[in-house]
């Protein structure tokens, strides 16, 4: 029987709304343990990793805000991710804002020879300390994974790059910003905005993210932004865009995901509850993670 392991980060140095590191609570007060196991799964908690609070912190560089304590958070998560992979299991990991997926998929690197990635998210997260229009690390983690960017990022867990462009897609993009637009051309990574998905449809941008994020490599990791869904169905996320991804495109995206079977490991981040409407936004999040383990409408025994 398969296993997963999750594992909470509770960071929110990567931007500038508190609440997102309630998000781990948030989505297991959801009923992530209880709903993956009823999919046949064995699942354990490993809790969360240590995160240091904003308030007992100074900002030292405004272009790259709590870049050491995100750097010390990172290597923390790539070597608690590396083991579960290395156990057999899958990891899940809750955030949190998005640069805790710098670690993340730095640990599943570090697993694995060579990994594929599929991107969602409302945003390009492709900026660096010279692009960004805010300082936020969770705008670069993207970037960063691809080898672009401060060193402190790209080199977390001693090596770059996590992953090769011609493995990775973009699913959902509406909010580019000037600098990561150039960056995201210059590198050659796949994008689907919402206009690719309202033109072709979520099946076929999937079927195709999917075929690039697989070829050749050892498993596809995961990393769902919240705030990639639209704002009606995700509205507990601290950078929420208009035009997103709607309930049903979100479930069949994930379904054919774990149609696909490939996925290794997964991140769910930037659910804000403090921002949320009764939590809903977890839920959605909980949701969405139990389409990508395979859960069905009709199963088939
Ligand atoms: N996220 N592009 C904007 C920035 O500040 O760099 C927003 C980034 C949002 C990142 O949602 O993970
Ligand atoms: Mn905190
Ligand atoms: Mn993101
Ligand atoms: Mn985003």
């Amino acid at each position: 029987m398969a296993r997963i392991e999750v594992l909470g980060v509770p960071l929110d140095l990567g931007q500038g709304r508190r609440g997102v590191d309630m998000g781990p609570s948030a989505i297991r007060y959801a009923g992530l343990q209880d709903r993956v196991r009823a999919l046949g799964f064995e699942v354990q908690d490993l809790g969360n990793v240590p995160v240091p609070e904003p308030e007992a912190k100074e900002i030292q560089d405004p272009k790259l805000k709590y870049l050491p304590e995100i750097e010390r958070v990172s290597e923390e998560i790539a070597a608690r991710v590396s083991e579960v992979l290395k156990r057999g299991s899958m990891p899940v990991i809750l955030g949190g804002d998005h640069s805790l997926a710098i670690g993340s998929l730095a640990g599943v690197a570090l697993a694995k020879a060579r990994v594929g990635v599929i991107w969602f998210d409302a945003h390009g997260d492709m900026n660096t300390q010279e692009t960004t229009p805010s300082g936020n690390i969770h705008g670069m983690p993207l970037a960063a994974s691809l080898g672009i960017g401060h060193p402190g990022l790209t080199r977390v867990a001693g090596f770059a790059p996590k992953v090769r462009p011609e493995n990775v897609v973009l699913v959902g993009a509406r909010s580019i910003d000037e600098g990561e637009a150039r960056l995201i051309r210059e590198s050659g990574l796949r994008v689907f905005t919402m206009h690719e998905i309202d033109r072709q449809g979520i099946g076929a941008v999937m079927e195709e993210a999917i075929r690039i994020a697989s070829q050749g490599v050892d498993g596809v990791h995961l990393s769902l932004d919240l705030d990639a869904l639209d704002p009606m169905t995700a509205p507990g996320v601290g950078t929420p865009v208009r035009g997103g991804i709607t309930y049903r495109e979100g479930h069949l995206a994930m379904e054919l995901l774990a149609e696909a079977g490939v996925l290794c490991s997964v991140d769910v981040v930037e659910v804000n509850p403090i921002l949320d409407v009764a939590n809903r936004t977890a839920e959605m999040a909980v949701d969405l993670l139990c389409s990508a383990l395979g859960k069905k409408i009709l199963p088939d025994s």
